[in-house]
């Protein structure tokens, strides 16, 4: 099932959403303005703010302060998208041209910043001290992520568990986050926050493992990035480790080369591609996304059923099964 499908129950609370982003983007410079509802404008699926909504729901929570802490969790997210296009030198985000392209990259970096400052005042504005605690935290260990995949760039001898923090530091821990709001809000126990932590955690995992092996497998009008970027970035993910650990010399040597090349020309990629593919590599990092899609599952069976159960347990599978 499409993302679009899961949520056609939630249609009105999408729309509430976005018109809370954008009062919550208002800025007395206008160009600070355009640019942040040009990144906003230019679409998302924002997963994680409607995983604060339907977690907040599953805890019978239906205030306004959902969206609020929603738009929080979307607007860290953006930061960071914004920083790392920065660092990547990023060319597109969601099929059109990236901030950095388009204005360079002071004004990416300072509306990134502008994105974060505007989630602080969210978190201060809404005063629950456990909620500031578990976003800051999730920044941090964000923030520890992005810096830990960059000391493990171009290394060849990238372990699995290395790959394993990696992901879950700079993805899974926002997921986590986004949905253990939702209970706090609810008011939950300490069990149930655990359960939607869990839940969370382990979506997000599976996310980044799917971003992954879409990264070399997707359509570029539907991924909305171009094919092979990790590769071009030295990002050591785990459908190339997999294919690393059982390749010739040979392989490992074009592997090695390419990676060094200036640019990484559509053959290249095409025939890493196929190198990982013969390997398994793909399958293998389905199957482990298979695995947490599972976990997540788990962590909510003991919530009692409702619609929001449903659609989180929907969206569990929509993670593995995306396109983009
Ligand atoms: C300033 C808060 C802050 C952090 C700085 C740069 C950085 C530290 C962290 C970057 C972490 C990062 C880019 C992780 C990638 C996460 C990811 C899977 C992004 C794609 O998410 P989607 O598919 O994107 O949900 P859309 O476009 O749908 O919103």
């Amino acid at each position: 099932m499409s993302l679009g499908n899961i949520l056609i129950p939630l249609q009105k609370e999408m729309v509430d959403l976005e018109r809370v982003m954008k009062d919550l983007l208002k800025s007395q410079v206008p160009f600070v303005q355009s640019v942040a509802e040009y990144i906003i404008d230019n679409g998302g699926k924002r997963v994680r703010p409607l995983l604060t909504i339907l977690c907040a729901r599953l805890c019978g929570y239906h205030g306004e302060d959902a969206y609020r802490m929603g738009s929080c969790i979307e607007f860290v997210h953006t930061a960071s998208l914004l920083h790392d296009d920065v660092i990547d030198n990023a060319k597109l985000r969601r099929g059109k041209p990236s901030a950095n392209a388009k204005w360079g990259n002071h004004v990416s970096v300072l509306v990134g910043d502008f994105f974060y400052c505007r989630a602080s005042q969210l978190l201060t504005g809404q005063g629950n001290l456990h909620i500031l605690k578990v976003v800051t935290d999730a920044i941090t260990t964000l923030t520890e992520g992005e810096v830990l995949e960059i000391t493990k760039n171009m290394d060849l001898n990238t372990s699995v568990e290395d790959y394993l923090t990696i992901i879950k530091n700079k993805t899974a821990v926002l997921f986590a986050a986004a949905c253990q709001i939702g209970g706090i809000l609810g008011n939950v126990s300490d069990d149930n926050q655990r359960a939607l932590m869990e839940y969370g955690l382990n979506l997000g995992m599976a996310f980044q493992l799917a971003d992954d092996a879409l990264d070399y497998t997707s359509e570029q009008d539907v991924f909305g990035k171009e094919n092979g970027i990790d590769l071009q970035e030295g990002k050591i993910t785990l459908p190339l480790i997999h294919a690393i650990q059982k390749s010739t010399p040979q392989e490992i040597q074009f592997i090695r080369d390419s990676l060094m090349a200036e640019h990484l020309d559509r053959a290249a990629l095409l025939k890493i591609s196929n190198i990982i593919q013969k390997y398994n590599g793909f399958t293998e990092t389905y199957q482990l996304a298979e695995n947490y899609t599972h976990r997540a599952r788990e962590a909510i069976l003991p919530f009692r059923h409702s619609l929001e159960k449903d659609m989180l347990l929907h969206i569990a599978d929509f993670v593995v099964t995306r396109n983009n």
